[in-house]
């Protein structure tokens, strides 16, 4: 039996763009790494870059990790020239754009590692997006000392700055 009706909106339906992906396909991440701590350190940080293919805005909300006990989302705000951290309810990723999440601003907050973190090690993180999608990605970790010392360096002499720029 053929009802014209069904058969036009199927039509519809099939011509229409009706593919969105969901948050984990559009999302493209670059470079995920995660900070190497010391043995009796059981807090550590992740970092990578989002990537939104898509065309519409998507926002990371968690994230977990069999290596840890918990993941937070975590910025960095400058109180009065002391840097603190503060959790953060999602990262937004708009379309066509890109989130960055680098020391000192954005970062995954590693909690409660069950195991340390040794650079050249892989760190399994699930990304968990607005819609539900999950994305699991592969953080290496790696030394962070150069960049800590690059920093502090920074803000006490200009002059380093110039040295240590690559
Ligand atoms: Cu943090």
């Amino acid at each position: 039996m053929r009802n014209p009706i069904t058969a036009a909106a199927l039509a519809l339906l099939l011509t229409a763009p009706v593919f969105a992906g969901t948050a984990a396909d559009d999302i493209h991440v670059m470079d995920p790494w995660a900070r190497e701590v010391p043995p009796n350190m059981k807090t550590s940080a992740g970092f990578l870059t989002m990537m939104n293919k898509g065309s519409v805005d998507h926002k990371l909300v968690a994230a977990e990790s069999p290596a840890t006990g918990m993941v937070e989302l975590h910025t960095h705000i400058n109180d009065n020239g002391v840097m603190r951290m503060r959790p953060v309810k999602d990262m937004p990723v708009p379309a066509g754009g890109k989130t960055e999440l680098k020391p000192g601003g954005l970062h995954l907050m590693l909690m409660k590692l069950k195991q340390p973190l040794k650079a050249g090690e892989k760190m399994p993180i699930t990304l968990i997006f607005e819609d539900g999608s999950k994305k699991e990605i592969q953080a290496e970790v790696r030394r962070f000392d150069m960049m800590m010392k690059h920093d502090m360096k920074h803000d006490m002499h200009m002059k380093h700055d110039m040295q240590m720029k690559h």
